[in-house]
């Protein structure tokens, strides 16, 4: 597992090596106590709802936390902030990509950037700029109740073989035949790469690379988590936050007008405005 020490450049070395650091307790159990009663009461489901999901997207709100001034405490958080700002640099702005989620459980490893193929698209061009784009997930829920990890497979960030595409793509094409027939998705499992597993306790915080390859587990509990995203001020994270904007499926709208003055008072507001070449084709 990777070093939960907080020290600014063992972050930095981590995020850069491994593409993932934790944060042991970023929430307090009663911060976490208080959002997961906030996450019961927007889906309307309990804790004994997680078998209907168990394999399954479970209840998602798209940028929930952007949308919803009560999640905006965590966008603010200071540790939080003190760890993006050693992993992204100084300049983080918010990049939203964020989400709410109640029970989710659907394996399958993907990214979560807009470019999603290794090597292919402006996402793997850092020849202007270097891709420094986090997503931070934050969970309210130990692994002992809910069985939940988050498998990441180190590296993949920033290289990936040919014989790890192959494998990559045998699993893409066992899902897409599943989801086709109304299945649930099946964790690959690869020989030529090793996930890591992290299993996290109540409040625990993970800030990974939008490029690494990773996948939720399979639950057996009740499960409650809040994702958001950060990345540098530049053409990259510009992309990711027009690419959700832009996505048929997510459709974010812009930040609501009194989150956007408390990102400019706290340097976190990103502007779509630069005009770098980074527009969605
Ligand atoms: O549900 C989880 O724990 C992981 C979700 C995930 O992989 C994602 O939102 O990209």
């Amino acid at each position: 597992m990777s070093a939960t020490s907080d020290r600014a450049s063992d972050l930095r070395e981590r995020f850069d090596h491994d593409g993932y650091v934790v944060l042991k307790g970023l929430l307090s159990p009663e911060e976490a106590a208080q959002y997961r009663d906030e996450l019961k009461r927007l889906s309307g489901l309990t804790d004994a709802d997680f078998p209907r999901f168990a394999s399954s997207g479970g209840w998602a709100l798209n940028d929930g936390v952007t949308t919803l001034a009560v999640f905006w405490p965590v966008i603010f958080h200071r540790r939080l902030l003190d760890a993006v700002r050693a992993v992204v640099g100084p300049d983080a702005r918010y990049t939203q990509h964020s989400d709410l989620l109640v029970h989710a459980g659907q394996p399958a490893w993907h990214r979560d950037s807009a470019d999603r193929l290794f090597g292919r698209g402006p996402d793997w061009d850092e020849s202007r700029a270097p891709y420094r784009v986090a997503r931070v997930a934050i969970y309210l829920q130990s692994y002992e109740e809910s069985r939940s990890a988050l498998g990441l497979i180190p590296g993949t960030h920033r290289r990936q073989s040919f014989v790890n595409s192959a494998e990559l793509a045998l699993w893409d094409k066992v899902n897409a035949w599943r989801k086709r027939r109304g299945k649930p998705t099946v964790l690959g499992r690869f020989l030529s790469m090793r996930p890591e597993w992290i299993k996290t306790d109540v409040g625990d915080c993970l800030i990974f690379n939008e490029r690494i390859l990773h996948s939720a587990s399979k639950i057996d509990g009740p499960k409650y988590a809040i994702f958001l995203s950060y990345g540098a001020d530049n053409e990259h994270s510009r992309r990711l936050r027009r690419f959700y904007m832009e996505r048929p499926d997510t459709r974010y709208g812009d930040y609501p007008p009194d989150l956007a003055e408390k990102l400019k008072q706290d340097d976190l507001y990103l502007s779509l405005e630069a005009g770098e070449r980074a527009a969605i084709s």
